[in-house]
């Protein structure tokens, strides 16, 4: 085996790589961010500390879009994740960023800022953030009405990113009735094989409520960190 995989259960990017790799059923060891021992690995690694990182036969590759990109190139397998046509392949990778920068980020906005102690809150930029959400349900709703998958053809690296983002999302600042199509594309993804294993692996904590979401997010953050 030649993959180890940096993550933890919880975090949204470390379950839209995952997502990747349960598609195609590529094996890896999975490194679990869960000490300190592990913590400091990952530093070494990626002085950023963010994660996943995936090492592969001695490569470091971080940024979850990028290490989906270098398992298509060096780990392909039967769902391709990123369209051999490179026109294709742009709408992939719109929807993808649209993804991580228009839903993960505000949705991480709004989860981190709960985390806050009272005194440290940015109520300014939680309600930019609860802004920005509602703009991008309501782009996505239109964009997905015609759609099963994100980009308009198979399932793609684009779903990988809108799985985490909708699913935590959702939690962090409600997808409300009227925008059926992103409800019903969210069920979708739950529905998906791959991450509805990225979900149960994520156990009960994580998949029941929104403080389920808190709690996730700070026993994530703890690992990393610890007091
Ligand atoms: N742009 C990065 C974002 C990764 C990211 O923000 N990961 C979170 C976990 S979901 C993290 O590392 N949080 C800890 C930190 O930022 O120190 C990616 O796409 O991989």
């Amino acid at each position: 085996m030649t993959l180890t995989l940096y993550a933890h259960p919880f975090s949204s990017y470390c379950q839209k790589v995952l997502i990747a790799l349960y598609e195609n059923d590529v094996p890896f060891a999975y490194r679990m961010l869960d000490d300190e021992q592990s913590a400091a690995e990952l530093a070494a690694l990626w002085p950023l500390g963010r994660f996943p990182v995936l090492v592969d036969n001695g490569r470091i590759v971080m940024e979850a879009t990028v290490i989906i990109e270098h398992l298509c190139l060096y780990h392909p397998g039967p769902v391709r994740l990123f369209p051999e046509d490179p026109r294709e392949a742009l709408g992939v990778r719109l929807m993808d960023r649209s993804f991580d920068n228009d839903v993960m980020t505000p949705m991480q906005k709004i989860v981190l800022d709960r985390l806050r102690p009272e005194e440290d809150r940015d109520p300014f930029g939680v309600a930019e953030a609860r802004a920005m959400l509602d703009k991008a349900y309501g782009w996505l709703d239109e964009t997905l009405a015609e759609r099963e998958w994100a980009a308009g053809g198979g399932f793609s690296a684009a779903d990988c990113a809108a799985a985490p983002a909708l699913f935590y999302a959702d939690w962090a600042h409600p997808i409300s009735e009227a925008w059926g199509h992103v409800r019903a594309y969210r069920r979708r993804l739950l529905a998906r094989p791959s991450f509805a294993r990225a979900v149960d692996e994520a156990g009960p904590t994580a998949r029941s409520s929104r403080s389920g979401l808190l709690t996730a997010t700070e026993a994530v953050r703890s690992s990393r960190y610890p007091a």
